[in-house]
């Protein structure tokens, strides 16, 4: 089945008791049981519910795994992910990340005696110079938030197989329409399906997909224990979205595209941070990696101060100033203010986050009007 049939089709079966070809919101905490532990199934929906399951059994086809599991949101998964880890235990991330997963692995899991190391991870060396006997994770975004870096999936799962450690992937930017990385060899999928996969920013969610059974239980296990579930009527707005996602992306892409080409050769740009250009330096790497280079831009101005930045920031008409992406809109932000305010300023600095940094999510709008909107507001 290609990818656009599995969106609109897989893991959907018409409802049993009524044959409504929508998956019904399920919106009840409990089921009646027959009999103490007979039941048909579903005994609480902390811990399964039939509308999660319908879009947890989607999201596992539509990466190519064995098993989903939803979460309220993307840190809500994260959360569980490391939960799997003892004190003393250490993990490889990317230093180029979301702010909110930075923070949690530095603010929250290092007080319990989790180690992060930081590297930038599109140099592969780089990683297993810090790899250890009690390394027992990678952690990697691809392409990188807010930087675009992209990281080398195959290597990574290479390097993980050789150490006998796991690899996670952060596959929000890239969705399962542009990869697949439990094909590459990661054991690990993670999503924020707050963004691309939901579509229409009005859920906030998050996701798992992996392929091992062990896995699984150990993550269902902690899922259910520490309770971070999202909602029936939640997951009912993600499957509706999931049903346009191939269309959506591609879209995503096209108007990525020429927005990215058209900042590349605008006097007043200095550096653009999109993996589609041939002069981005991973450019070989996302083209073998991902189907296509998706709708997340970065840029400078060649004045490469704050001020401007946000003089910019401020003048968008459609490129609507608010944290988040992936929506049918488009959205910009100002990442070392916004969303990745929580990474200190020397650590921003290593990894090249600069603070004259804009971030696009580009959107399904018309893109002639787009590219106007950047025209007007970069003057
Ligand atoms: O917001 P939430 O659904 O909890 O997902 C967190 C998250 C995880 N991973 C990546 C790569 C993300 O970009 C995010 C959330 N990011 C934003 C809100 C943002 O504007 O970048």
């Amino acid at each position: 089945m290609k990818f656009g049939t599995k969106a609109i089709h897989a893991g959907i079966e018409p409802d049993p008791s009524t044959g409504a070809i929508m998956t019904p919101i399920y919106q009840t905490s409990t089921y009646v049981q027959t009999s103490p532990g007979q039941h048909k199934g579903f005994e609480y929906s902390r811990t399964h519910n039939p509308t999660r399951k319908a879009l947890e059994n989607s999201l596992a086809i539509l990466e190519n795994g064995k098993h989903g599991l939803c979460f309220s949101s993307g840190m809500g998964a994260i959360d569980t992910i490391i939960k799997m880890f003892e004190p003393g235990d250490e993990i490889i991330s990317t230093n180029d990340l979301y702010g909110g997963s930075y923070r949690i692995f530095t603010k929250v899991f290092q007080r319990y005696g989790l180690k992060f190391n930081f590297v930038p991870m599109h140099n592969t060396e780089a990683i297993e110079e810090k790899i250890n006997e009690k390394t027992k994770m990678l952690w990697v975004e691809t392409p990188t938030n807010p930087l675009m870096n992209i990281i080398d999936i195959k290597a990574c799962a290479a390097l993980a197989k050789k150490h006998n450690i796991l690899l996670a992937v952060d596959n929000t930017f890239s969705t399962p329409y542009l990869q697949n990385p439990l094909d590459m060899g990661a054991d690990i999928v993670m999503h924020s399906v707050t963004k691309y996969i939901a579509g229409h920013s009005d859920v906030v969610m998050g996701a798992i997909v992996v392929n091992d059974d062990k896995l699984r239980d150990t993550l269902a296990f902690l899922q259910n224990s520490c309770g971070a579930v999202p909602g029936p009527q939640d997951c009912f707005l993600v499957l509706r979205g999931i049903k346009t996602l191939h269309v959506r992306m591609q879209r995503h892409c096209e108007n990525g595209r020429i927005v990215a080409e058209y900042l590349d050769k605008h006097p007043k740009v200095g550096k653009v941070y999109w993996p589609g250009l041939s002069h981005h330096p991973n450019h070989e790497v996302a083209a073998q990696q991902m189907k296509d280079f998706g709708g997340m831009i970065s840029f400078t101005l060649k004045s490469d101060t704050k001020e401007d930045a946000v003089k910019v920031l401020e003048k968008f008409k459609y490129f609507t100033l608010a944290e988040s992406l992936g929506g049918v809109e488009s959205l910009s932000g100002h990442p070392a203010s916004m969303t990745h305010a929580s990474i200190p300023v020397a650590e921003r600095q290593k990894s090249g986050l600069k603070d004259s940094l804009i971030r696009l999510s580009v959107g399904l709008e018309d893109v002639e009007d787009l590219v106007e909107d950047l025209r007007q507001a970069i003057g």
